[in-house]
């Protein structure tokens, strides 16, 4: 669509009049938001949604709970009135580029996304938060990018302060460039406040040098901290409907990852699965990859973070494949292996199934007040205990010194949380007890590199990983990615039917 609706001059409108004729579809609604809404994507949001399945109301919840953790924090402190103001300062993510102007594909920064929906890169959430009759009372106001023709003429439109506010429901939104402007208004305002903004770890560092950091040297608020860890808290446990996202994300990935399975032949190149996935997700509905996917053939699975994905993967050898997509802001991780000639050999399968066990006992730990730790803990138990039957580990280990034998057979943890971040809430620890509402990945891991001579032979070169996503319930836990099979007969099965 190459016709302007800003042009104000007759001739303009004339033409869009003509063009809306011959176009009916094509309302003026088309041109107004920089990102998906209700009123130009109606195949993807639903009347009242900022981003696909989240309402307004839900961000204005989700901002609303942050504003009372913060107001407490105050409260907790003591200090009184004296501090009883706060300014929450969240940026989003800017453009990065890979040379010269070609962007990467651009991922809003996930707090800013979770507190506001908003697709825009170089913006800001900015909170006021205040007391009143011993009430917390708050403010948002969000800091957009302004208007400008030419560079929407390349980049494609920006919402700008008069639509953003349509798009998701925050009154208050300003020019980026006028954020340095407001924040000495809000100086003015507040002799007195504490200050809560992630200055170590800035995600838009242009924003930061430029204005933000000059804020802080000011060094007129009383204290600063970092807001992050108060948004992961409330990020860590998902709402119904981050629930039904989350379930959506997780179904594709695991319909995908079976096709991906289904596709593979003997000397396949593993970029060709990389491709296959990437396809079924787009074609399921997802915007992306959720991170770059390990296809690992033979050994080359014992590389825990392969992703140079340029091999043929042999007759006779595995295939490791761990992959998930975003769908709506919210990911899926799976992990499968198997045999890419369609048949385990004994020696395989023993490694498989022996895998497949501890996968299936820690997925039954998945329950309230159980944590990732301690599943972790049990991992290495179960696979210290596996190895010794398979003859692996020596017999006469046991206790704390089996566990550390296990953990050079599986380097990495059990899982990590999942959400709108593949590593979800990262500053979230892994002994906290798990909830209903928590996803949690689960993914054991055996590792029998081709060179570790202390290996039996027949075992030597294969790594194996079977990872699935698991949502915790208050009747226990449910696996979201079981679509994809991971019973080795049930695998043989699939592969025969190519
Ligand atoms: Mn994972």
């Amino acid at each position: 669509m190459a016709l302007s609706v800003r042009g104000s001059t007759l001739k303009t409108l004339w033409k869009l009049n003509g063009f809306l004729k011959t176009f009916p579809a094509c309302s003026i609604a088309v041109r107004l938001f920089g990102q998906p809404a209700p009123q130009t994507h109606p195949h993807l949001l639903n009347t009242g949604e900022v981003t696909p399945g989240i309402s307004k109301e839900e961000f204005e919840f989700r901002r609303n709970k942050l504003a009372n953790i913060i107001s407490a924090h105050d409260a907790a402190s003591t200090r009184g009135d004296e501090s009883k103001n706060h300014l929450v300062i969240i940026p989003g993510a800017p453009v990065t580029y890979m040379s010269t102007d070609v962007p990467y594909v651009f991922r809003q920064n996930t707090d800013l996304l979770y507190l506001t929906g908003f697709q825009e890169p170089n913006s800001v959430l900015v909170l006021e938060v205040g007391r009143e009759n011993k009430k917390p009372v708050y403010t948002s106001f969000l800091f957009v990018p302004k208007k400008d023709e030419k560079r929407e003429l390349w980049e494609g439109l920006r919402s700008g302060v008069e639509n953003a506010p349509k798009l998701t429901g925050i009154e208050n939104c300003q020019n980026i460039d006028d954020l340095e402007k407001y924040l000495e208004s809000y100086l003015r305002r507040n002799r007195i406040f504490t200050l809560w903004c992630d200055y170590a770890r800035p995600v838009n560092r242009e924003l930061h040098d430029g204005v933000i950091s000059k804020f802080i040297q000011q060094q007129r608020h009383l204290n600063i901290y970092n807001p992050i860890r108060r948004v992961q808290g409330i990020r860590i446990k998902k709402s119904e409907a981050e629930i039904r996202l989350v379930k959506q994300s997780t179904k594709i990935g695991a319909q995908a990852l079976t096709e991906v399975m289904k596709y593979s032949y003997p000397g396949v190149n593993e970029a060709h699965l990389y491709a296959k996935m990437d396809f079924e997700c787009r074609v399921r509905g997802a915007e992306m990859l959720a991170y770059p996917p390990v296809v690992a053939g033979g050994n080359r699975a014992n590389t825990i973070h392969y992703i140079s994905n340029n091999q043929l993967v042999h007759d006779s050898e595995l295939v490791l494949m761990d992959a998930g997509c975003e769908c709506h802001g919210y990911v899926s991780d799976v992990t499968r292996t198997w045999p890419v000639s369609g048949k385990f050999t004994e020696a395989q399968r023993e490694v498989y199934e022996a895998v497949l066990r501890v996968q299936k006992q820690c997925i039954q730990c998945c329950v309230a007040k159980s944590s990732l730790d301690s599943i972790f803990q049990y991992m290495l138990k179960q696979i210290g205990l596996e190895c010794q039957k398979l003859g692996i580990l020596p017999r006469h280990l046991y206790g704390a010194e089996l566990s550390n034998q296990a953990r050079m057979i599986c380097p990495h943890h059990i899982g990590h949380y999942l959400g709108m971040d593949v590593h979800d809430t990262s500053l979230m620890s892994c002994s906290l007890d798990l909830e209903p509402g928590m996803v949690v990945t689960i993914e054991p891991g055996i590792y029998l590199p081709e060179n570790n001579l202390s290996i039996p032979e027949k075992y030597r070169g294969m790594g194996v990983r079977i990872e699935d996503d698991v949502l915790i319930t208050s009747h226990g836990p449910e696996v979201l990615t079981s679509l994809c099979p991971k019973e080795p007969d049930d695998i043989e099965a699939l592969l025969k039917s190519r």
